[in-house]
C-alpha cells in the first residue's frame, strides 16, 4: 500500500514540476478553464469551474447545449478568465439530428464578457473577443454550408444572419461536421497574434487527424477573456453536445517573467526535490520486496492501470488501422463511380456516333434528343400516328355497338325470365317440332314402301330384305311348326310315361 502512495505521489510531483518549469514544456493544463468527463458534474448538477444555462442540460458525459428541439438555446461560460497571451483550446463535440439537414448550430466564444442567451448561435450580440461559428443552416442559400468560421468583433458589429456572416469572417472552411461515427474536434489555438484553426472530421478515433482550417495572422484579441460555447436550433433542430475542452497556455520558454517560467534557484530546488522523492520510492520498492518476495504482480498490476496494455494497443492499432481501410475503400467506391460515369457518357457518345453512321439500320434515336440534324430514318410518321388514332375510334365505336346489343339481349332474356314466354315463341316452337315429326313420318313411310318397288331379295334364301307382310307370314309359319313339334313332344313325353 505504501508503495502504491509513493508511486502516486512520485507522479504528482512529477507532473506539477514539469508543468510548472518552463524549460520542460510549452504547453500547460489549465484544469480551471477545462471539462472533460466521465463524472463530469457534481451531486448538485453544477460542473466544476464551468456554469452552464438556457436549455443546456449537464450529463456525467457531456453537455447537451441544445436538444434536438425547436427554438432552443444553451450554453456553458467558464466562470475563470484566461489570462495568458497565448492558449490553446481543443473541443471535442457532436452536432447529431436525424433530418439531412440542421440548425442552427454552434458557437465557440473567448469574449472579455461572458454571454448571455441571445440571437447569435444562442448568445449575445456585439460581443468583444473572438467567436468560431459552426453554422449548419445555410441562411443565404449558396450552398456553403455546414460551415466553419472564426469571426472577431469589437463590440460594436451586428452578425449577420441573412448572409451568414460571410462578409464579416476571418476565414473559414466548408465542412460537414453533423452525424459523424466519432467525436469531431476543434482546435483553436492563438499564439503571436495568429490565430489558428484546425478541424477533425470524426471519421476516425485518431486524436492527430487535424486538418487546417484558417489561419490569420494580426488577430488582436482582449487580453483577458472567458470562454463559452453556446448554440441555438430553429426551425430545423440538432443535438448539440460538448464532450470536453481542454485548454492549454503556451509559454514562451525564453521570455524571463513569463507565465511558467521559474528562477533557476527555484528550479534546482524543485529538481532536488523530486530526486530524493525518487530515491524514497526506489528504496521503499527494495523494501517491500525484501518483505513481500513472492508478491511480483503488484507492480505490474499497478503498472497496468497507469498505461494502456500490449493487447489494448495492438485493438487500438487495428482500429486505425480499420479506419484507415475504410477511408481508403470510400475513397476508390468514389473514384469507380467517376469511372462508371465517364464509361457510361463515352457509350453513350459512340452510339450516337453510330446512329449517324448507319443510318436506318439504327432504330432508336439516341438519348439527348436530336443532335444537330441527324435525320432520322424510320420515325413513326404524323399520319401513321392518326391512323392508328382512328383505328382506335373504330374500334371503340364497334365496341360500343356491341356493348348497346349485348344490353338489349340481356334485357330482353330478363323479360323473358319475369314472364312466361310470348305466343309467337311457343308458336314458332310447335311449327317446328309438328314439322320435324311429319318429315320423320314421311322418311319412315318412304322406308316402308321402297322395298315393294324393288324385287331384287329372293323371297327364302336372305331374309335381308324381306317386307313386313312376309315377315309376318313366315313368323306365323313357324309358330306354328312350333307348336306342333311341341305337341308332338309332349305326345311322345306322355307315351314314354306310359311305358314305364
Ligand atoms: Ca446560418
Ligand atoms: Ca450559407
Amino acid at each position: 500500500m505504501a508503495n502504491k502512495i509513493s508511486f502516486f505521489v512520485i507522479c504528482t510531483i512529477l507532473c506539477g514540476i514539469s508543468a510548472v518549469l518552463g524549460q520542460l514544456t510549452h504547453r500547460k493544463f489549465e484544469y480551471k478553464l477545462s471539462f472533460k468527463g466521465p463524472h463530469l458534474v457534481q451531486k448538485d448538477g453544477t460542473i466544476p469551474f464551468w456554469e452552464h444555462g438556457g436549455h443546456a442540460i449537464a450529463s456525467d458525459e457531456s453537455i447537451r447545449i441544445t436538444p434536438s428541439l425547436r427554438s432552443k438555446k444553451g450554453y456553458v461560460w467558464g466562470k475563470n478568465k484566461l489570462t495568458s497571451e497565448s492558449w490553446e483550446v481543443e473541443m471535442t463535440f457532436r452536432v447529431t439530428g436525424r433530418g439531412r439537414l440542421g440548425a442552427d448550430g454552434l458557437a465557440f466564444w473567448y469574449t472579455s464578457q461572458k454571454g448571455e442567451e441571445g440571437p447569435v448561435f444562442g448568445s449575445s450580440d456585439m460581443w468583444n473577443g473572438l467567436a468560431v461559428f459552426f453554422d449548419s443552416f445555410d441562411n443565404d442559400a449558396q450552398h456553403n454550408n455546414p460551415y466553419i468560421m472564426a469571426m472577431t468583433n469589437d463590440g460594436t458589429k451586428q452578425y449577420d444572419h441573412q448572409t451568414d456572416g460571410s462578409a464579416q469572417q476571418l476565414g473559414g472552411c466548408l465542412r460537414d461536421f453533423r452525424n459523424k461515427p466519432f467525436p469531431v474536434r476543434a482546435k483553436i489555438e492563438y499564439h503571436k497574434k495568429a490565430l489558428t484553426l484546425f478541424f477533425h472530421n470524426g471519421m476516425t478515433n485518431n486524436r492527430e487527424d487535424y486538418e487546417l482550417c484558417l489561419r490569420a495572422e494580426n488577430v488582436y484579441l482582449p487580453a483577458e477573456g472567458y470562454l463559452g460555447v453556446s448554440a441555438a436550433t430553429g426551425g430545423l433542430a440538432d443535438d448539440h453536445d460538448v464532450l470536453s475542452i481542454l485548454t492549454h497556455t503556451l509559454n514562451e520558454p525564453s521570455a524571463p517573467g513569463a507565465p511558467g517560467s521559474v528562477p533557476e534557484e527555484e528550479r534546482r530546488k524543485f529538481e532536488q526535490e523530486f530526486n530524493e522523492y525518487r530515491d524514497k520510492l526506489e528504496r521503499a520498492k527494495d523494501d517491500y520486496r525484501k518483505e513481500h518476495p513472492d508478491a511480483k504482480t503488484d507492480d505490474t498490476e499497478d503498472e497496468d492501470k497507469w498505461y494502456e496494455s500490449q493487447q489494448q494497443r495492438e485493438l487500438k492499432q487495428i482500429f486505425d488501422g480499420q479506419n484507415m481501410i475504410h477511408t481508403v475503400i470510400r475513397d476508390l467506391n468514389r473514384k469507380i463511380d467517376e469511372v462508371i460515369g465517364r464509361q457510361e457518357r463515352t457509350i453513350s457518345q459512340i452510339s450516337m456516333i453510330n446512329s449517324g453512321n448507319t443510318g436506318q439500320v439504327v432504330q432508336q434515336p439516341p438519348a439527348g434528343g436530336n443532335q444537330g440534324g441527324q435525320a432520322y430514318v424510320d420515325t413513326i410518321k404524323r399520319h401513321e400516328v392518326e391512323t392508328v388514332i382512328q383505328n382506335g375510334r373504330d374500334i371503340l365505336n364497334t365496341a360500343r355497338d356491341l356493348k348497346a346489343m349485348v344490353n338489349s339481349v340481356s334485357q330482353k332474356v330478363g323479360q323473358g325470365g319475369a314472364a312466361p314466354p310470348s305466343g309467337y315463341e311457343n308458336q314458332a316452337s310447335q311449327h317446328e317440332v309438328r314439322d320435324s315429326l311429319v318429315n320423320l313420318q314421311n322418311d319412315i313411310k318412304h322406308l316402308i314402301n321402297k322395298p315393294a318397288a324393288v324385287p331384287v331379295c329372293p323371297v327364302i334364301e336372305t331374309p335381308k330384305c324381306v317386307s313386313s307382310t312376309l315377315l309376318l307370314v313366315f313368323l306365323a309359319v313357324q309358330t306354328v311348326i312350333f307348336i306342333g313339334y311341341m305337341a308332338y313332344k309332349s305326345s311322345k313325353e306322355a307315351a314314354a310315361k306310359k311305358f314305364y
